[in-house]
């Protein structure tokens, strides 16, 4: 009799648990970063922070609206390629996501925009710092980096006032991002009184700079600028070294990875490099970086490349927004996400102007001893 008892009520707790499984949401959260390609190294970066927040929000078994909710990762890979962006774009698109963190690039996060706003979806960039990507007027887009303006005055000013620079040669490679990152440093040197020596261009591809450094290198630069990511400036440091110049090599965040030290190998000279990621966080908000890092290590066995704890606020900030507004449907959910202020993430403090930029973006300058990169300074 007792067996039988035991036995019905068993059954009766799996129904729940499935009835239970049945009723809960699922949330579904969009991921699109190059995971192939030259970047590749950044892109899984920047979707491994992705799925690592899903993990965590699943085990932390989060209620929106008063209703368990299981979140979904739909990760798809974009190449750092425009079409291949769209493409990604519309498929999530279709697929009905909840939101997006993505796209690593610029050059695929702007006409991705389009489709998001054209589809009522949010869309956080972790890493897109061309200034136009919030410009468009969509209510969708966001991001939780510094722009482009922020970056390269920074860094011509710093090139002319702190380096001291008598010869400044630029290199960009053609992409929204390189283009643009290398304008706004070039706007910013002639602004401080520098004197730029030269502008060449290459491609997100190419291998072979011999021309155009041999171009450059005849006007004797005392810096090479160069907008463009990790990929291409390692070799091209390389290249540079084969050549004898000897000049202070800047660049964006694109190149601040820790991936440059490797990729340039023994080119690359203690304090040659002066570069700035797009964030940076100070005094008792470094902990929180810090600990992401271990955690990140501890799940995917190697340190964080970049972009990664970007990502994982990005994650965590939609659906924060989620929560407040208890709903996960984007059209309830995209008002309490603009007026994010105040969430404190592994990066810092994220809020959100008008334009969906982050209020207060700072920066940090960066140099490389040993093939580790030094920070130099947090700037706002
Ligand atoms: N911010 C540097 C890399 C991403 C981009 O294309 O903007």
């Amino acid at each position: 009799m007792m067996k039988i008892v035991m036995k019905h009520v068993a059954v009766a707790a799996l129904a729940l648990c499935a009835a239970q499984l049945m009723a809960q949401e699922v949330v579904k959260i969009g991921h699109v970063g190059p995971v192939s390609g030259a970047i590749a190294h950044l892109g899984k970066d920047n979707e491994n922070a992705a799925i690592l927040a899903v993990e965590e929000l699943n085990t932390k078994g989060i209620k929106i609206g008063g209703k368990s909710v299981k979140f979904e990762l739909l990760a798809e890979d974009d190449a750092g390629d425009p079409k291949q962006g769209t493409a990604a774009a519309q498929k999530l698109v279709d697929s009905k996501v909840n939101g997006v963190v993505g796209h690593l690039n610029s050059g695929t996060s702007i006409p991705a925009s389009k489709i998001y706003s054209d589809a009522g979806i949010p869309q956080i960039s972790p890493s897109a710092t061309n200034p136009k990507f919030t410009r468009n007027g969509y209510k969708t887009t966001f991001r939780v980096v510094a722009d482009d303006v922020h970056l390269g005055g920074t860094l011509g000013r710093y090139a002319v006032k702190d380096l001291k620079s008598q010869a400044i040669a630029v290199i960009d490679d053609r992409t929204a991002y390189g283009q643009g990152v290398a304008e706004e440093f070039e706007k910013a040197v002639k602004a401080a009184g520098g004197k730029l020596v030269g502008h060449e261009f290459t491609n997100d591809k190419a291998s072979d700079f011999m021309a155009i450094l041999t171009t450059l290198k005849a006007k004797k630069p005392d810096v090479v600028f160069f907008g463009g990511m990790d990929a291409v400036a390692g070799p091209m440091m390389r290249q540079m070294k084969s050549l004898g110049i000897n000049a202070k090599f800047m660049g964006g965040d694109g190149i601040c990875t820790g991936e440059l030290a490797k990729l340039a190998g023994d080119a690359m000279v203690d304090g040659q490099v002066v570069c700035a990621e797009a964030g940076g966080v100070e005094g008792q908000q470094k902990k929180g970086m810090e600990d992401f890092g271990v955690k990140y290590k501890k799940r995917f066995n190697h340190d964080v490349k970049l972009y990664a704890p970007y990502v994982y606020d990005a994650v965590n900030v939609l659906v924060d927004a989620m929560v407040r507004a208890k709903s996960s449907d984007p059209a309830k959910y995209l008002p309490e996400l603009a007026k994010t202020s105040g969430y404190k993430g592994v990066t810092g403090t994220i809020a959100f102007d008008g334009k969906g930029d982050i209020k207060n973006g700072a920066l940090t300058l960066y140099t490389y001893k040993a093939g580790k990169r030094d920070q130099i300074a947090v700037i706002r």
